[in-house]
């Protein structure tokens, strides 16, 4: 299908009006790629499909959120959004803003953003506050300055921003034609799966689908707030997306794995690693660290025969690789350079 803004492809199911200005980048419309899977998923008949949200304009799923958030600023006069980051947030309301013509202002944790986040953010004009501390301070600190200052919130906090993101469960059951067995994804500070919910219940409730799905949220070990049932003074992990310790949408992840009778759990900084080398490397899909983490947890669970047999389970794949190009300098090996002639890069090439 090709695109048209989300606003107007799900007009009828999002709080628009006709005098709400449309600021779109023709998000949304993302593709749901079927995966060959891992030999555990072939061999319990499991359909995987990956929701491959890093094909947003911003190359994240924040861009579903953020289109209505920003409409919704401008139809109430906002000349500036504000948002707390761990980076997507932050390139996703840069674009945004710059596409309505007015002001962003993003606070984000010095060190701990992904370089081509960080580009994004700086190209499209934003004001960027780095703070010496991390997401959950950067969050209060915008959370006071909105209060304060006549600015809109942008953070998932503004029930926009969910409202947008609801729109991934109805894509889903477009291509579909029901609901999926399972939805996994990443949690960080749990606005997605939130929203993911939402949406599918709004589709239950209408009887547009006639199950729902069990949701599966996975935050890294390092940044486990909900699994662990308490915050994290000092999160800590390579998909610096979730390094978030007090998640604001802690109770909406909560319904939303207590009411589909679903699970959130953690998954270890390698089982990550190992889940992102597998997209790229197996299935074609390079997506940053965080994305991976839906993989890495679903993996997990068909080792330990936890999935149903013949189901099907989607992952959303919440962020493009290229956001992150320092994990993937980290983790996959350059070789150094070899003598410019046909012998030395033959052998090297290993095919003599
Ligand atoms: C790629 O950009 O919180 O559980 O400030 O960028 O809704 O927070 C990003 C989160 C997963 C987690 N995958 O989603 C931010 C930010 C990616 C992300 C998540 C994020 P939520």
């Amino acid at each position: 299908m090709s695109r048209r803004p989300l606003i107007e492809r799900y007009r009828d199911r999002l709080p628009v009006n006709k005098a709400t200005p449309v600021v779109s980048l023709l998000e949304g419309s993302t593709p749901l790629i079927p995966l060959a899977g891992p030999p555990e998923a072939r061999a319990w008949g499991v359909r995987l499909f990956a929701k491959y949200e890093g094909l947003n304009p911003t190359a994240s799923f924040k861009d579903r959120g953020m289109t209505l958030a920003v409409s919704k600023a401008v139809e109430a006069g906002a000349q500036a959004v504000a948002a707390a980051s761990t980076g997507n947030t932050s390139a996703s309301a840069a674009a945004y803003a710059a596409r309505a013509g007015i002001r962003a202002i993003v606070v984000l944790p010095a060190g701990y953003v992904a370089l081509g986040k960080l580009a994004q953010t700086l190209v499209h004009g934003a004001r960027i506050i780095q703070i010496e501390g991390n997401f959950d301070d950067a969050l209060g600190i915008v959370r006071e300055l909105t209060e304060r200052y006549p600015v809109a919130l942008v953070n998932s906090i503004n029930p926009y921003r969910i409202e947008g993101q609801k729109t991934i469960a109805f894509e889903v059951v477009d291509d579909l034609g029901d609901a999926p067995e399972y939805h996994a994804l990443p949690v960080g500070n749990a606005g997605n799966i939130t929203a993911h919910w939402k949406g599918y219940r709004e589709l239950h409730h209408d009887g547009k689908i006639a199950r729902l799905p069990r949701m599966l949220g996975f935050q890294a070990e390092g940044a486990a707030p909900i699994v662990r049932g308490a915050p994290v003074e000092r999160p800590e992990t390579v998909a610096t997306a979730i390094r978030i310790g007090h998640p604001a949408s802690w109770k909406g992840a909560l319904a939303a794995r207590d009411e589909s009778g679903g699970a959130i759990e953690a998954v270890s900084d390698d089982e990550i690693l190992a889940a992102w080398r597998y997209l790229a490397q197996s299935e074609g899909l390079f997506v940053e660290p965080a994305s991976a983490a839906a993989l890495a947890g679903v993996w997990r669970w068909l080792r330990e025969g936890r999935i149903e047999p013949e189901s099907r389970v989607v992952l959303t794949l919440t962020g493009h690789g290229l956001k992150d190009p320092g994990t993937a300098e980290r983790e996959v090996r350059l070789d150094p350079p070899v003598a410019a002639n046909l012998e030395a890069v033959a052998a090297a090439a290993g095919l003599v």
